[in-house]
């Protein structure tokens, strides 16, 4: 029989590329939507059409919908990709993130203990748990410290996943990812800012052609022009260190998580750390700019109360018992990301 696997947060950047993942392995994937979301599915337009694929209306917050679901689906499998996952905006909204990040998952984990006990639970905890940790690099023993509303809902929604496995023995387990980016990146997340303002600088100044003294016709890029159009990007804290992986790697541990006989947490990180200014480096160096500082303002309205400093990841535990590596480095993952043409 197929297996089934429901999915929050389908129309995500991770929700996207796990569906995908899931239904070439001919999964039945049931993605989870809310009545009211404003997102226009674009990620999962390619495979709204498959007929393994199916939406189903319901949100994270409403215990007695999310009930009925699960007792009518009873998934193999899920995951709990869901969340309000901005970490800045966070601050201003602690209750509501609260309410999604830490009751959403609680809401899930209990539906599943009333309805359907034998259904594997993933649950994407991050690399904002460890938060201000002395302990570099971080693996699945190092303490939590976070600093922001989401660390501490992610950190609630942590726990009730071990204490469900350790009180009531249900398959439940967390991947503690590290940032991981793609062309699907949402557009107010620092690595996309970066890679889309690089794109339009490039694309503005292609379109500037003169006619040199021999009458030919030159295209020449002149990003003083585009800077004239696009105006400067404007950045906060550029210092704070993060171990950035590939998207579409990071999703297949959650599945191989779920495929052991023993559920466990994991660390997934590529064991290297960057700060945004190299960033800005390597992605103004696809269109060959090697100094950035014209284009780059910091506006401290992008600063955070508190922010993460150092986040490196040490993903040994993965390596040896999910033979799991990370094979897009950082520099690929700026070009990936500079390049992309569509997502
Ligand atoms: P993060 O990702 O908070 O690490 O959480 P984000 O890209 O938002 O920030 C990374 C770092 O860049 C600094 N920064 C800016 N960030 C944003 N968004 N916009 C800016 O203009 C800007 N300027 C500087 C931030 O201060 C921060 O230090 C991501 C999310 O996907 C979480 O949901 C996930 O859990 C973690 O990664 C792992």
């Amino acid at each position: 029989m197929k297996r089934t696997a429901l999915c929050t947060g389908v129309t995500g950047q991770d929700g996207s590329y796990l569906s995908e993942f899931l239904l070439e392995r001919d999964y039945k994937v049931y993605g989870l939507i809310r009545e009211s979301s404003t997102d226009t599915g674009e990620r999962i337009k390619d495979i709204l059409r498959n007929p393994n694929f199916e939406l189903i209306k319901g949100d994270l917050c409403d215990a007695t919908g999310i009930n009925r679901i699960i007792s009518q689906v009873k998934p193999d499998e899920l995951y709990n990709l869901a969340a309000m996952s901005h970490v800045g905006t966070s601050f201003n909204e602690p209750v509501a993130t609260f309410t999604i990040d830490a009751i959403g998952p609680l809401n899930l984990l209990e539906a599943i203990r009333q309805n359907s006990p034998k259904t594997k639970f993933y649950q994407a905890s991050t690399s904002e748990l460890f938060g201000e940790t002395e302990t570099c690099p971080q693996n699945e023993q190092t303490p939590f410290k976070p600093r922001s509303p989401y660390g501490i809902a992610k950190l609630a929604a942590h726990h009730a996943t071990r204490m469900y496995r350790e009180a009531y023995n249900i398959f439940a387990c967390a991947g503690i990812l590290f940032n991981h980016e793609s062309p699907r990146r949402g557009d107010n997340f620092v690595t996309q800012k970066i890679a889309n303002y690089v794109r339009k600088l490039e694309l503005r100044a292609q379109s500037y052609a003169y006619t040199d003294e021999h009458g030919s016709c030159i295209v020449e890029p002149c990003y003083k022009r585009s800077l004239r159009y696009l105006g400067t990007l404007k950045l906060g804290n550029l210092d704070a260190k993060r171990d950035w992986g590939y998207a579409p790697e990071y999703v297949q541990c959650m599945w191989k998580m779920l495929q052991r006989d023993e559920p466990e947490d994991f660390v997934i990180a590529t064991g290297e750390t960057h700060t945004i200014r190299e960033f800005l480096d390597h992605a103004f160096g696809v269109i060959n700019i090697d100094d950035w500082s014209n284009y780059v303002e910091i506006d401290p309205k992008f600063y955070r109360p508190a922010d993460v400093n150092l986040l490196l990841g040490d993903a040994s535990k993965a390596k040896r018992m999910l033979n799991w590596s990370p094979r897009v480095r950082f520099e690929e993952l700026v070009k990936i990301m500079v390049e992309a043409d569509g997502k």
